[in-house]
């Protein structure tokens, strides 16, 4: 790869065998030959934030180094969720599987189709928390992932993933 940036990647699932689907996930987002894995975060469960009722979700975040560029990256992503028999039927409504692009280097966007950072990414626990376990010093928006993840409101419904 010639000139890479890194990528802050959030995974989610709620439908079917999630962890196995989201270990599937990762090994299949770095089989590229533009894709590296650079971080791992831990596995969480979290309760549903938004939508209609469903079941819990596990949650995981990686970084990766990539010489795609952003909508090549989202384009792989979503490649991926399909891979996965992701349907979009009910906007954050259940899932087998999510793919989220959460920060691509220091680019920012916001065009509707690949808003960076992701919009909620800064509210959410099931996001930051795993993020800052997996990168203690890591920033968004100008603040530390960790203080965020203190502050968030789902941080209370969020627990280590300890097997099914
Ligand atoms: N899009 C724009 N920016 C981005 C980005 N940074 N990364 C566009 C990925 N996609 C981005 O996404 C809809 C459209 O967003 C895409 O076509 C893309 O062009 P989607 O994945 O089809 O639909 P969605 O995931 O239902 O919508 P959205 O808005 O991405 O939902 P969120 O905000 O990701 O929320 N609770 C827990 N505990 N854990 C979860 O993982 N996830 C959600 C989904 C809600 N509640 C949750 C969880
Ligand atoms: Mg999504």
């Amino acid at each position: 790869m010639s000139s890479t940036v890194r990528s802050v990647l959030a995974l989610g699932s709620n439908l079917g065998a999630s962890n196995d689907t989201l270990a599937l996930a990762v090994a299949d987002l770095v089989e590229s030959d533009h894709v590296r894995l650079h971080a791992v975060s831990p596995v969480v469960r979290t309760k549903p934030v938004g939508g209609p009722e469903q079941p819990d979700y596990l949650n995981m975040v990686i970084e990766v180094e990539t010489d795609l560029g952003p909508y090549e990256l989202l384009a792989h992503c979503q490649a991926v969720e399909d891979s996965h028999l992701r349907r979009r039927t009910v906007r954050w409504g259940p899932r087998t599987l999510d793919v989220d692009i959460i920060t691509y280097g220091a680019w920012t966007s916001d065009d509707e189709k690949l808003i960076i950072p992701h919009p909620r990414a800064a509210s959410r626990a099931f996001v930051l928390q795993p993020w800052a376990w997996m990168d203690a010093g890591a920033r968004l928006d100008g603040r530390s992932v960790a203080e965020l993840a203190a502050d968030a409101e789902d941080l209370a419904g969020l627990v280590p993933f300890e097997g099914v």
